[in-house]
């Protein structure tokens, strides 16, 4: 089938790491073409405000508030709150930052007003002039549960309250069997795509929530662009978070070809680390090898085109693509 080569780009995200593809995605294709599909499956109620990490560091980020070396929250903080909390004896081991804090308080108010949450990230999206849709991947309660050897625990409990550091058995979503994806998913994924790519995040704890969701990944494979995930392990480590932890936990070899198995059911094409190029032939599937470690902004912008070529490889392969 002849397609008209469209610009427009699905990404499927979930933390940091996630967030520095899209941030290179933003900056290498036309403004307005990019829709991420954010994780919120680490979303929790605490202080009585609702907390969706994944897609206020998705905003953040993509309007460049974010605070470089830590990654989430915002740069330009102040923390009276947490310092005056702490003086009255609150929970302070989940650092909300004083501007950061005005975002959980309007969204905890609006979504009790009935806004659903794809709505109210639409508007915050807007308030920051960002070009790219920022998509929750569902208005459901859906939440990311870690079995551990000290039991089961919430996912901040597990991965900013202990640190990571109980032993991870399983992980599972509650709510996602009754959970349905959002009208404006579904909206994204029947557009004519050029590419739909799997963010560097981790694949159990931030891209598996989002393939949960029913309907999500038939609605991926149906729209027939090339799916392609960006590897989140590099030389045998995570750049950044408990992913290599995790699995070695679940028992599965701490590389690049385990992540390509993972999603083997699902993705067209991988981005290989140039130091894992060894591995090529173990993971059968187009493949495109570059630096994936993305410190700079340049990196950023290299990863996603680099990832881009490889969509468009596959489909000048497979459909005659004009333009
Ligand atoms: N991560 C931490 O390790 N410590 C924190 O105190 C913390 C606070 C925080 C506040 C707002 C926010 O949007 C994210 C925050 N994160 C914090 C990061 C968050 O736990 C993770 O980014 C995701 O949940 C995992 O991808």
């Amino acid at each position: 089938m002849t397609k008209l080569k469209e610009n427009k780009v699905v990404c499927l995200s979930g933390g940091v790491g996630g967030a520095k593809l899209l941030l290179g995605l933003q900056r290498v294709i036309t403004p307005g073409a990019l829709t991420a599909i954010v994780n919120t499956g680490d979303d929790f109620d605490h202080l009585g405000l609702r907390i969706c990490p994944d897609l206020d560091t998705a905003l953040y980020t993509l309007a460049g508030l974010a605070n470089a070396e830590l990654g989430w929250g915002r740069h330009d903080e102040t923390w009276n709150f947490m310092k005056t909390l702490e003086a009255l004896g609150g929970e302070t081991w989940f650092r909300l930052g004083d501007r950061d804090l005005a975002l959980h308080i309007q969204r905890t108010q609006q979504l009790h007003i009935g806004q659903s949450l794809e709505a109210f990230t639409g508007d915050v999206a807007e308030h920051l002039q960002l070009p790219t849709t920022i998509l929750p991947m569902t208005n459901e309660a859906v939440r990311t549960k870690i079995v551990t050897d000290a039991g089961e625990l919430d996912f901040q409990d597990y991965f900013v309250r202990l640190h990571c550091k109980p032993i991870l058995q399983s992980c599972y979503f509650t709510g996602s069997e009754s959970a349905r994806v959002t009208a404006g998913v579904i909206a994204a994924l029947q557009q004519n795509l050029r590419a739909i790519l799997i963010a560097p995040s981790n694949p159990y704890l931030s891209i598996d929530p989002i393939l949960s969701i029913p309907n999500m990944r038939e609605l991926l494979r149906a729209n027939g662009a090339p799916i392609i995930a960006v590897t989140p392990i590099i030389g045998g480590d995570a750049v950044k978070g408990p992913t290599a932890k995790i699995l070695r936990e679940l028992n599965k070899e701490v590389s690049p070809a385990a992540i390509a198995m993972h999603y083997s059911d699902l993705i067209d094409g991988f981005v290989l680390d140039e130091r894992d190029a060894e591995l090529a032939d173990k993971i059968d599937l187009p493949l495109a090898t570059t630096n994936t470690l993305m410190r700079t902004l340049e990196d950023r912008e290299r990863v996603a085109k680099v990832a881009l070529d490889l969509a468009d490889r596959i489909t000048s392969k497979c459909g005659n693509v004009i333009g």
